[in-house]
């Protein structure tokens, strides 16, 4: 039963809409681009067959109006809509839309996408799949004595977690009984505040841990596999930061383990296209389940990388009904792959968001390196949508030759006009914790701390009037401004 896509929407902007309208192209589908009034001369624009202004810059008057770009698909003739990541890509409703009117939602089907969506569900889906659980409540807890009771059988520090949660939002630590139904009922009311739904369950809190997640891969038939691990610890705030595949803690039985136990997930909701399977892995090597996404994740290219599969394009393999071609005992991991996420932050600001225009982008090149972003030199950043910028992804035959690779990527960026995070990026990438691969879900906190970035940064208001003078006059005007700084990223990037 396979169905051809010749049209493809995609309902996104920025880098990932790019990225699929790439692997589209090469499978010789039309693509058609949709936009904000801020985006009307976005590169993924520029690239697709066919665009259509959405309206205003505001998401919730563009990027998010699913009646809107279920509309215009249809009048466009499109045979499927690709929603990339965020915005309505984890939306059950828009999915099930879609599907009514007759048009294919490359992603899992809606009732996946709800079970997933909400961890109480989700716990119960997996539970007879044999996937590990942290040890906690059976389901909801209402009766904050009973709950409490349950707490110190499990031992404490605890976790109250809301149901409708993720991504660490609705998380609380309880250290101790005393401040236990304070806890709880905080968790409660923060709940049914933020997600319209009060459900919260209890875990026994798991210290020091870091987050792995798998890929995997499902069609309409059944079949599923794995495509290995992403580590993914280097986060702040539940903003992954730096991730890499593989994982340099994973056994081959851990991973074996780890990918069956994914692929379990999986089949508990009939899954359907890519998705990927978290897991929090205690020191030891106990891991448990947390959540799934049920959607590309921003970090898909380290896997694509190491597998040298597109994930894009199985993808829409799967959406027209095609059977994997996958094997799991054919699958290898080859080299090592590292992405940094660059933001427009000042890491030195408590990660402040910077805006502006990108006065000069020159990206890196060469053997082993990737830039995967949607902007172009001259643009702005705006307000209105995420604050990154690019992903820079390399691969190497080593752990140590990615590394290297991205430090030599780093030093050939060069952005101004904008601060970014490449400097942060670059303190975590030399520090010994990472080199040596023992680190955990805290790196950030434990050693990041302002001071420790090296003060190698012109100020916004030098770097802007550098690239005036550049563009005014030509490159000399550089070259002269670049001695200047004599701390300078730019200078260092020269010499
Ligand atoms: C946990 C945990 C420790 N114990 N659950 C954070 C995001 C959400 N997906 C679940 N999270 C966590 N759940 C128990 N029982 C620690 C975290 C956690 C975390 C997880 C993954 C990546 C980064 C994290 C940072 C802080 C806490």
């Amino acid at each position: 039963m396979s169905r051809t896509i010749e049209k493809l929407l995609v309902a996104n902007r920025g880098e990932i809409a790019l990225r699929i309208m790439r692997s589209a192209r090469e499978m010789g589908i039309k693509t058609v681009a949709i936009y904000s009034e801020a985006d009307r001369r976005a590169p993924h624009v520029m690239f697709a067959d066919e665009a259509v202004l959405l309206g205003p810059a505001p998401s919730s008057d563009s990027y998010l109006k699913g009646d809107k770009i279920i509309s215009l698909a249809i009048e466009l003739n499109v045979d499927a809509i690709h929603p990339g990541y965020g915005f309505l890509s984890e939306n059950a409703q828009f999915a099930q839309r879609v599907e009514d009117a007759g048009i294919i939602f490359i992603g899992p089907r809606p009732d996946a996408i709800e079970i997933m969506g909400d961890k109480l569900s989700a716990k119960a889906a997996v539970e007879e799949f044999d996937v590990p659980l942290v040890p906690g409540s059976d389901g909801e807890v209402t009766d904050i004595d009973a709950a409490k009771k349950l707490a110190e059988k499990i031992g404490f520090p605890v976790m109250i977690k809301a149901s409708a949660g993720g991504g660490g939002k609705g998380m609380r630590i309880v250290q101790n009984k005393e401040e236990f139904s304070s806890q709880m009922e905080r968790a409660v009311s923060e709940a049914t505040n933020s997600f319209g739904n009060g459900a919260v369950f209890v875990e026994k809190y798991v210290l020091d841990p870091r987050h792995i997640e798998i890929q995997v891969l499902a069609d309409e038939h059944g079949n599923v596999v794995h495509l290995f691990e992403r580590e993914c610890s280097i986060q702040r705030r539940h903003q992954k930061v730096i991730e890499e595949a593989p994982s340099v803690v994973l056994t081959d039985a851990l991973r074996k383990a780890m990918g069956e136990a994914a692929v379990n997930v999986a089949k508990s909701c009939n899954y359907r296209g890519a998705g990927t399977v978290e897991f929090i892995f205690e020191p030891g090597g106990k891991f448990y389940f947390l959540e799934m996404n049920t959607r590309l994740q921003v970090e898909h290219p380290v896997t694509e990388q190491i597998t040298g599969i597109d994930l894009v394009k199985a993808q829409i393999r799967i959406a027209e009904g095609h059977p994997l071609d996958l094997k799991q005992e054919d699958l290898r991991i080859q080299g090592h792959s590292i992405e940094v996420r660059v933001y427009a932050e000042n890491a030195a600001e408590n990660f402040m968001p910077a805006t502006g225009k990108l006065f000069e982008y020159k990206r890196p090149q060469g053997l082993g390196v990737r830039v995967d972003d949607g902007l172009e030199q001259g643009m702005d950043i705006s307000i209105y949508y995420d604050p990154m910028i690019a992903k820079l992804i390399t691969f190497g035959s080593s752990r140590d030759e990615a590394i290297a690779r991205m430090k030599r990527a780093i030093s050939e960026y060069r952005i101004s006009g904008v601060q970014t995070t490449l400097d942060f990026a670059s303190f975590v990438l030399d520090h010994n914790a990472f080199i040596s691969g023992d680190f955990d879900t805290h790196f950030v906190a434990k050693y990041f701390d302002k001071d420790a970035l090296s003060n190698d940064d012109l100020d916004l208001e030098s770097v802007g009037a550098a690239a005036v003078a550049n563009l005014l006059q030509g490159s000399k005007a550089q070259q002269s401004v670049v001695t200047h700084g004599k701390t300078s990223r730019w200078k260092s990037n020269r010499t």
